[in-house]
């Protein structure tokens, strides 16, 4: 290093405005009883209509609130936006409340239409708002994203998190090893990116880093992430030798154009169970063909479909444990198509479909509901 010294530090302590960005405002619960609110007047309206919530579901703002209406899932926002490529990332939690598009909002009865099951009918569902966010630094909003995660976890309901960037995964995962034990948390971990890189330009914590960070940090185990959809021009020789040192099941897309999505898959399903009782799903879009989802800080070709993805997210519902999610890397700002938080949008309901199919004891392999799928074979 020949920079000569900068001539103020990074932060400075007599600013007033120095956590305003954390700081609650005063009496969330108010005079009101905890429990869930409805921010809409009719329960019946177009998605352009409204005050947008993730799903429509109502809002909830503290725990009491959460223990009170014994909410199952509990939908919260996390804008990160530092090193998705191009900025707007940070816009992916607004773009997919705003996003439910051919869908009336807060109506049931319209299920899943492989499985014939409405998760927004089995689950006890509500938007907690956003995490706090130091629009200025990774490193200072880590501690307060990880803190409303556990937060949610610690009262049983499953946190389920829109990004922002990947740098998310390292405090979300912590925070479910705060609750459940260091190294009792698996990570099925969706990419087009091994985000398990040794560098990042003197930053410990990137989009491009989390993964690596959690394992030497002891939240997970290297044995306990299975990736799925790697592809492109990452990780180099010394990161993948790592890789394998660490006894990662990672899956590049290599493994799909030799055996096909199906082989991938039932390992993918069955590795994700294996050495834990816990499992948290991280999706990055990105995992995506850049067809589908070019709303992206980084796009790479020949990457997954939709008729791939989503069963998987689906079986990963219903067939294992999961105790936390995450969709990152949403970037709206950079599709005008808006097929991106289309997609989002249905990538969130797959794995809610599934995890209400667990709830009502779907869980053999692969379900698909008979009048979908077999309908006029005899
Ligand atoms: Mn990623």
């Amino acid at each position: 290093m020949t920079d000569q010294p900068t001539d103020f530090p990074e932060l400075n302590p007599d600013d007033p405005t120095i956590d305003m960005w954390r700081t609650p405002i005063e009496n969330l619960q108010g005079n009101r009883p905890p429990g869930l609110m409805n921010v809409n007047r009719y329960p019946f309206a177009l998605a352009s209509h409204g005050i947008a919530t993730f799903l429509s579901r109502p809002i909830a703002l503290t725990p009491a609130d959460l223990r009170a209406a014994q909410v199952e899932v509990a939908m919260l926002g996390a804008g990160l936006d530092f090193s998705g490529g191009l900025r707007g990332t940070g816009y992916g939690p607004r773009a997919l409340r705003a996003f439910d598009m051919y869908l009336p909002s807060v109506t049931t009865g319209l299920p899943h239409a492989h499985t014939r099951v409405d998760a927004l009918e089995e689950l006890v569902m509500c938007d907690y708002g956003d995490a706090a966010i130091d629009f200025e630094s990774t490193h200072r909003s880590i501690e307060p994203i990880r803190g409303l995660v556990r937060e949610v976890a610690e009262t049983g309901a499953m946190p389920f998190v829109i990004g922002g960037d990947h740098a998310l995964m390292y405090p979300d995962v912590a925070a479910l090893a705060d609750v459940y034990g260091k190294g009792k948390v698996g990570v099925v971990h969706f990419d087009a990116h091994y985000d398990a890189a040794r560098l990042g330009i003197g930053h410990n914590l990137t989009h491009g880093t989390p993964v690596r960070r959690l394992i030497e940090q002891g939240y997970v185990s290297g044995h306990n992430f299975v990736q799925v959809g790697l592809r492109g021009y990452w990780p180099d020789d010394e990161d993948l030798a790592w890789m394998r040192d660490q006894g990662f099941r990672y899956h590049f897309m290599a493994e799909v154009e030799r055996h096909g999505w199906e082989h991938v898959m039932q390992r993918a399903i069955a590795e994700a169970s294996e050495g834990t009782d816990h499992l948290y799903l991280s999706l990055d879009i990105d995992v995506l063909d850049p067809a589908y989802a070019p709303g992206t800080g980084t796009p790479e070709p020949n990457g997954l479909t939709p008729r791939e993805l989503f069963p998987l997210l689906r079986r990963l519902g219903a067939e294992t444990n999961l105790v936390g999610v995450e969709l990152v890397e949403l970037n709206p700002l950079v599709d005008p198509t808006y097929v991106t938080p289309l997609v989002a949008n249905r990538c969130v309901r797959e794995i809610l479909t599934g995890i209400a199919m667990r709830k009502k004891g779907i869980t053999e392999p692969h379900y698909l509901a008979p009048e979908a799928v077999d309908h006029g074979q005899g």
